[in-house]
């Protein structure tokens, strides 16, 4: 038995694919599982906003009752956002929540696979899930990183969090092949802060070139996916030094309840939110705002790059 799974999209994301107009994807774990209502809510439709400011099309993907969405609107954004007993769907799980038609957020892999399929070239998001510390016991390594060494899509986030092992984190995204470019810094931003005491493995300052890297990537062929590292504002960020000691205090109450598996990102999301007042939250979303503004302008150079190159190359016009 073949086929082939259609993806629901609305007409405005079904307008702008067809004409070649920017569109930006987004996850929706970070509204499921990342982040409290009703400001899981809020900082959704907010993402969205900017991303039409910056000229481009947002497009929240998710599974609803079994049927893969890429494009949501403001009331199905807000059923997500309050909606009980969502799954979270990584590559493993994707198919199982349409064959089984449940409800289910897609984290980054997720979100990459489905992006990828309708022809998004790139994603914003908040922070990757990565290598765990003491993976080297538990193997917890999340399926995001090789999502990104398989799949073409740019994904925007604000660094990896230091609730993750860094280091080996991006170890592994170098041994898959995968470009982690900082954006207009050198050193590799930890999500809630702006430094992470790592030099990132390549740098770009702007989306113009963030867009050029990528046209010469697709040209030499055999590509997955590229992670965009961008820096919370200074004006937002908590400090490393403050994070460090929540960070310590979260991972021992995880190792304490024995939290595994999935539940591991979103009982130390919870927790460093509970220790931190809910200022986490508020860094969070100015971050994943930031991400979506930078996405939309490289989707932006994206399109103008992809619309130059048919203008000179007659045997690419779509006619
Ligand atoms: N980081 C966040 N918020 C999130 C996630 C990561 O700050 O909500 C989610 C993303 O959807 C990411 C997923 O893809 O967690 C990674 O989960 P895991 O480590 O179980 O693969
Ligand atoms: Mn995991």
């Amino acid at each position: 038995m073949t086929g082939s799974i259609t993806i629901e999209t609305t007409p405005e994301v079904k307008d702008a694919l067809s004409e070649g107009r920017p569109v930006v994807a987004l996850e929706s774990t970070i509204i499921t599982h990342g982040m409290p209502w009703p400001g899981n809510r809020d900082m959704a439709l907010e993402v969205e906003a900017v991303i039409r400011a910056g000229g481009a099309v947002p497009a929240t993907i998710a599974v609803i009752e079994g049927r893969l969405r890429a494009g949501l609107d403001a009331d199905a954004i807000t059923a997500l956002a309050q909606a009980k007993n969502v799954m979270k769907l990584s590559r493993a799980d994707l198919a199982f929540a349409l064959a089984e038609r449940r409800t289910g957020a897609t984290t980054v892999a997720a979100t990459m696979m489905a992006a990828h399929m309708v022809g998004i070239p790139v994603f914003a998001t908040g922070g990757i899930g990565g290598v765990h510390r003491g993976a080297e016991l538990s193997f917890d390594i999340s399926a995001d990183l090789d999502e990104l060494a398989r799949t073409p899509v740019i994904v925007v986030c604000a660094g990896a969090k230091a609730i993750l092992d860094i280091p080996k984190t991006l170890e592994a995204l170098e041994t898959r092949g995968v470009p982690v470019v900082a954006f207009g810094q050198h050193e590799m931003p930890a999500f809630w802060s702006r430094s992470s005491g790592l030099s990132a493995p390549l740098r770009l300052d702007d989306a113009e070139a963030i867009a050029r890297f990528e046209a010469t990537r697709r040209a030499l062929g055999g590509h997955g996916g590229m992670l965009v590292a961008n820096p919370v504002p200074a004006e937002d960020e908590i400090p490393a030094e403050v994070m460090h000691g929540h960070i310590e205090a979260a991972l021992k109450l995880a190792s304490d309840k024995d939290i595994e598996g999935k539940a591991v990102t979103p009982f130390l999301l919870g927790e460093i939110l509970r220790l931190t007042d809910g200022a986490s939250l508020k860094t969070n979303i100015a971050l994943v705002l930031n991400n979506a503004r930078l996405a939309a302008r490289i989707a932006v150079a994206l399109a103008a790059a992809d619309t130059d190159h048919q203008a000179s190359d007659p045997s690419q016009s779509k006619g």
